[in-house]
């Protein structure tokens, strides 16, 4: 077991049923052009927590552990979009409508893909989610339970929105969850700040939060332990 120093005390993880989720790192959300600027978001905020989600990916690659990826994409048809969710916030240009990086938020088009330096290689999964929690019509579920995975270890965009729903859904079905606070953003950093703290209390209701470095360092004492 690995032994984290996390919020709300320590996380602890057995490498060989834990896996990696990165939320939603794809060009809607980071790039100008895409849905988030379309609702009106400075995506800057987003771009800068690149490296260390880069960081995190690595550790796991080196590792050998498993990465997850997952994306917000409809159908080309957008018949797994429900109207609400198009009309929702008014938006510049609605999900489906033709974008500087093709049609907002649908499979395939350039602006749905995982930015270059996060894209995910051979043996990882990607994940087409039509909603903002991971689980919902995706298969998720059954593809953890097939692979043993009971810790799961976030990153990724929005912290509030689709991280926190997925780690939501997580923790409802009995995963332990821990995020990696450097490695996710909000476009508001309040929205952030809370959702975090909303996590870690109670007593971790949701689960647990750690920087990356605290990751990195209770891997590198477990490797000198053994
Ligand atoms: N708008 C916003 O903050 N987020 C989303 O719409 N999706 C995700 O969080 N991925």
């Amino acid at each position: 077991m690995i032994e984290v120093p996390a919020r709300p005390y320590p996380y602890s993880l057995d490498p060989k049923h834990t896996a990696l989720v990165v939320i939603d790192m794809q060009r809607d959300f980071i790039e100008k052009g895409g849905f988030g600027d379309s609702l009106g978001n400075d995506v800057a905020r987003l771009e800068a927590i690149i490296p260390t989600v880069a960081g995190l990916i690595a550790l796991f690659r080196r590792e050998g552990w498993l990465v997850i990826h997952t994306r917000e994409a409809h159908k080309r048809d957008l018949s797994d979009c429900p109207p609400s969710k198009i009309r929702r916030g008014n938006p510049s240009l609605k999900i489906g409508e033709e974008g500087a990086m093709g049609r907002l938020l649908v499979r395939g088009e350039p602006g749905n893909q995982i930015v270059d330096s996060l894209a995910a290689i051979d043996g990882e999964i990607v994940i087409d989610k039509p909603g903002k929690g991971m689980f919902w019509t995706t298969g998720l579920q059954e593809m953890l339970k097939a692979r043993g995975v009971t810790h799961l270890v976030f990153a990724g965009v929005t912290t509030e929105v689709c991280v926190q729903t997925s780690m939501r859904e997580a923790n409802d079905r009995g995963y332990e969850c821990l995020l990696v606070e450097d490695a996710t953003e909000s476009y508001f950093a309040a929205f952030k700040a809370s959702a975090i703290e909303m996590i870690v209390a109670q007593g971790g209701i949701v689960g647990w939060v750690a920087p990356l470095a605290a990751l990195e360092a209770a891997v590198l004492e477990a490797r000198a332990d053994v």
